[in-house]
């Protein structure tokens, strides 16, 4: 596998955890703060609705928590509002901070039901949470039994009070103990980091089904690239019953330090969080309980499985800061689009040969001989990623002469659809934590097919999950909207093509005419982003339009589809994706001279069919907009505005074609006044089914 760990988890809409912890480094508690905010920042484009930080009181007695609903800088503001009683210039040694963006799932965004949920009154434990707690209704009823009062609606607040109400049974256990005693009595999905009261300068962090890494910045280097992996006894009653309190779980293995001295932790959803820290990260397995106590880290389970490894590996991660920061662009998506023409290139980059044109995919290289044995191909992910596998299935079919069958992973869950031993399964995800995906990745993984991870996201859990995998290297994707990594997902799907395709002679040609068209994709793309200003104008003329049809066919439907899933995504505007053949069937009714019509013609195999469509439009008085190749003046004279993109080969076309409506789904969103990073409703981390 390549570029680390490829090979678990579901996407939970826009939470974000960050956790600090400083031993013997000294801070004041205003860059612990400003630290502990900016992690916050960081994660914002996970989604959220509200944010809370909890750090020691100035005499290290308490803990204060500050939360607030609404933005980060909202929280900031409060902080600011609160920084006397905070006496934010005192400073500290060690200590240990832990806060959170939350995306409401129980309970409507307040501070109250905002993160970091507490114990009690006396804070002796605080924790943030991502993902959900399905039993928290159990669980609240056996903790109310006990006398446990709770303020807030969220599931989260039943995992704080069940921590104290251990400790109190437990006086004599560890920090670390109690995590896992809590943990084996949850159900469902979650990431934690606790602080308490009781230990001071401790923090322990655990997950199930939602992600979380550890960085470690170290004062001196560090002694090992590999953090041991220790085994408690697992003394889990069986049943759930009255939720008894449950016997100590002692430490099997000896305690191994990883570093002790000047050192400090971050605890993190994902790396753009910590990378301006560190780059030295340990992404966390389920179950897995980390746990700091006197700088050192120890990561501990409580039960083996066969397929445990022995330690967790130090990554050293390649992403960069300026990777993650908006630059001069007034938005990441914007960025975003305007970093194509080097995504791609990234995505090839020591793939791709042009001198012999040969691709290699390190991830999947040993698993193609299995591959050209099977029975057939599945592409299975979500919007966009789906989208990547609609405008690819072509060539794969053509390339691999394999039946191709493309998958929305939510409804191929609901069909329970039929997977054998020989079909090879892609699962496409910019994220790697979509939960449909996901669920689908462990569904095929069961019926014993060979599973392929297409993400972005080192670490992820359908990295982990599958057999082998090509990560697309688009770098971070910050925006919800996805754009590069769309264009990415496509480029890697079409190398996958070349690559099962490298022996058959009657395609050498074919493959010469695509090697030659990705050679030339950057300054092609480069070219389209140069209308941007006439896109812009364009989109002047259509953002108070209730709605937008985007009509196209063959290699272009897949934009079609894009690019009206931006607009509804970004614009708030109906806009519906359509198979221009199907236009006689129904979408035909729709078209008159007041309907927005957006029609995408390219000279390929459908064009002459593309061109009737056109013609069939402008007869009910539409005035389409086309999308065409340069200089196609038969085309431009039945549109009432054309976007000229260069021509390319026919399958890769979607690569530039897409780029105009990326564009215009940017500017309409802008007109309208829209937050195009952060749509209403969306968050880019969907890990709920
Ligand atoms: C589109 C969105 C969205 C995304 C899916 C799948 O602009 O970002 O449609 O593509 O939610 O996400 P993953 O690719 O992360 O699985």
């Amino acid at each position: 596998m390549e570029e680390g760990p490829f090979g678990g988890s579901c996407r939970f809409p826009g939470q974000g955890i960050f956790a600090y912890l400083n031993y013997l480094t000294p801070k004041s508690r205003r860059e612990i703060l400003e630290l502990l905010v900016n992690g916050l920042k960081r994660l914002e484009y996970r989604g959220y609705d509200s944010a809370g930080v909890a750090l020691d009181t100035p005499d290290g007695k308490d803990i204060a928590i500050v939360k607030k609903s609404g933005k980060v800088k909202a929280l900031q503001d409060e902080i600011v509002s609160k920084g006397e009683s905070l006496q934010i210039d005192l400073s500290t040694d060690c200590h240990v901070g832990i806060a959170h963006t939350r995306w409401a799932t129980h309970g409507v965004p307040s501070e109250v039901n905002s993160h970091p949920q507490r114990s009690d009154v006396g804070h002796s434990f605080v924790v943030v949470h991502n993902g959900i707690v399905t039993n928290y209704k159990d669980v609240k009823l056996f903790l109310e039994k006990k006398g446990y009062c709770f303020e807030s609606e969220t599931d989260t607040e039943i995992i704080a009070k069940l921590i104290h109400h251990l400790y109190t049974q437990h006086p004599n256990y560890s920090f670390r103990e109690l995590v896992e005693q809590v943990i084996q009595q949850l159900e469902g999905a979650f990431a934690l980091a606790f602080k308490s009261r009781h230990f001071p300068g401790e923090c322990v962090a655990t997950r199930r089904g939602s992600p979380l890494l550890v960085g470690i910045k170290a004062k001196t280097r560090l002694a090992t690239d590999h953090i041991p992996i220790l085994y408690s006894k697992d003394h889990r009653p069986h049943g759930r019953g009255d939720m008894p309190i449950l016997p100590r779980s002692d430490s099997t293995a000896e305690f191994q330090p990883l570093e002790d001295k000047e050192i400090e932790y971050f605890f993190a959803s994902d790396a753009s969080a910590v990378i301006e820290h560190t780059n030295r990260v340990i992404f966390l397995e389920d179950d897995d309980v980390a746990a700091v106590k006197d700088g050192m880290l120890s990561i501990h389970r409580l039960r083996r499985s066969l397929d445990d490894s022995h330690s967790r590996e130090i990554i050293t991660l390649k992403m960069e800061i300026q990777q993650i920061m908006k630059g001069n662009y007034s938005s990441f998506m914007q960025k975003e689009i305007f970093e194509q023409p080097e995504s791609v290139v990234n995505t090839m980059r020591g793939r791709v040969n042009f001198e012999d044109n040969s691709v290699i995919l390190g991830g999947i290289k040993e698993y193609i001989p299995e591959v050209r044995r099977c029975r057939r191909l599945m592409l299975i992910g979500c919007g966009t990623s789906y989208h990547s596998a609609i405008a690819t299935r072509q060539l794969l079919e053509e390339l691999t002469e394999l039946p191709v069958v493309v998958e929305l992973a939510s409804d191929f869950l609901d069909r329970n659809t039929p997977v054998f031993r020989d079909d090879v399964c892609f699962f496409i995800s910019q994220s790697g934590e979509t939960a449909d995906t996901l669920m689908a990745l462990r569904y095929c993984k069961n019926r014993g097919a060979l599973i392929i991870g297409i993400t972005n996201t080192v670490g992820s859990s359908i990295c982990r999950e599958s057999h082998c995998g090509v990560h697309i290297n688009a770098g971070p994707e910050i925006g919800v909207a996805s754009t590069k990594a769309y264009t990415s997902q496509f480029v890697s799907l079409v190398m996958f093509a070349l690559v099962m395709s490298e022996d058959r002679i009657s395609h050498q040609q074919r493959r010469a005419e695509i090697f030659n068209g990705l050679k030339h994709i950057d300054e092609q793309i480069r070219e389209v982003l140069k209308l941007d200003e006439e896109v812009s104008k364009l989109a002047k003329d259509l953002y108070t339009h209730k709605s937008l049809l985007i009509m196209g066919r063959g290699y272009n439907f897949s934009t079609c589809l894009e690019g009206a899933l931006k607009v509804k995504e970004l614009a708030y505007m109906h806009s519906e994706g359509i198979m221009a053949g199907e236009l006689k069937h129904g979408p035909l009714a729709l078209v008159d001279k007041a309907m927005p019509v957006i029609m995408i013609v390219t000279r390929d195999p459908v064009y002459v069919k593309c061109m009737n469509a056109l013609q069939q439009v402008t007869a009910r008085e539409g005035r389409p907009i086309v999308i065409c190749e340069k200089g196609d003046t038969e085309t431009q004279s039945f549109s009432s505005k054309t976007l000229e993109v260069p021509h390319t080969v026919d399958c890769l076309q979607g690569l530039l074609t897409v780029i105009p409506m990326q564009l215009l789904s940017y500017h309409i969103a802008v007109l309208r006044g829209y937050n195009v990073d952060c749509p209403r409703n969306l968050a880019k981390s969907v890990t709920v089914e």
